[in-house]
């Protein structure tokens, strides 16, 4: 059988426990999947809330290659984000882990579940600093730019490198 495979960038974020060790955790998850092969993870920055009054984000972005479609790998998404004991409550507030589907090759989905592009990564310098780091010449489907360009129009006030 003939595997087609996607590139994916997926946006990992965490404000909630350890999140030092729940990110490396799902960097893990997303490891040992058999139909998912890590390519490139960025550096941790530690990132003002968007939202409401929440603690700061531990931010990521990783790039990884799949053969399995959109809805299924967000289904493993969502797995791993309910296995570091993200409960779905608040849609804006403070979380264990959120794993975000931000783009799949040059695909456009808008289907109820699943939206990508991501709807707000164009506005997310927490998105786009850590994005741009492994994959900063990759097109954003729905505008037609570099990840680099768009980043380099945002604010990065905010976004600041963990060390
Ligand atoms: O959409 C991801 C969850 N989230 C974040 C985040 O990951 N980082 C920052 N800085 N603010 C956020 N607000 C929400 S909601």
């Amino acid at each position: 059988m003939i595997k087609i495979m996607s590139f994916c960038a997926i946006g990992l974020g965490s404000n909630l426990g350890d999140s030092q060790s729940i990110l490396t955790g799902a960097i893990d998850r997303l490891r040992s999947h058999a139909q998912i092969e890590v390519i490139a993870v960025s550096r941790w920055y530690l990132t003002a809330p968007v939202g409401p009054p929440q603690p700061e984000y531990l931010n990521s972005c990783a790039m990884i290659q799949t053969s399995l479609i959109p809805l299924d790998l967000l289904n493993v998404l969502h797995s791993i984000e309910s296995e570091f004991g993200r409960i779905r409550q608040e849609v804006w507030g403070a979380r264990t882990l959120d794993l975000d589907l931000l783009l799949c090759d040059d695909l456009i989905i808008d289907l109820p579940t699943l939206q990508v592009p991501h709807p707000r990564m164009l506005d997310r310098a927490f998105v786009l600093v850590p994005l741009s780091e492994i994959a900063p010449d990759i097109i954003e489907p729905k505008s037609g730019r570099s990840i680099i360009t768009l980043c380099n129009k945002l604010e990065h006030a905010g976004v600041n490198l963990f060390v």
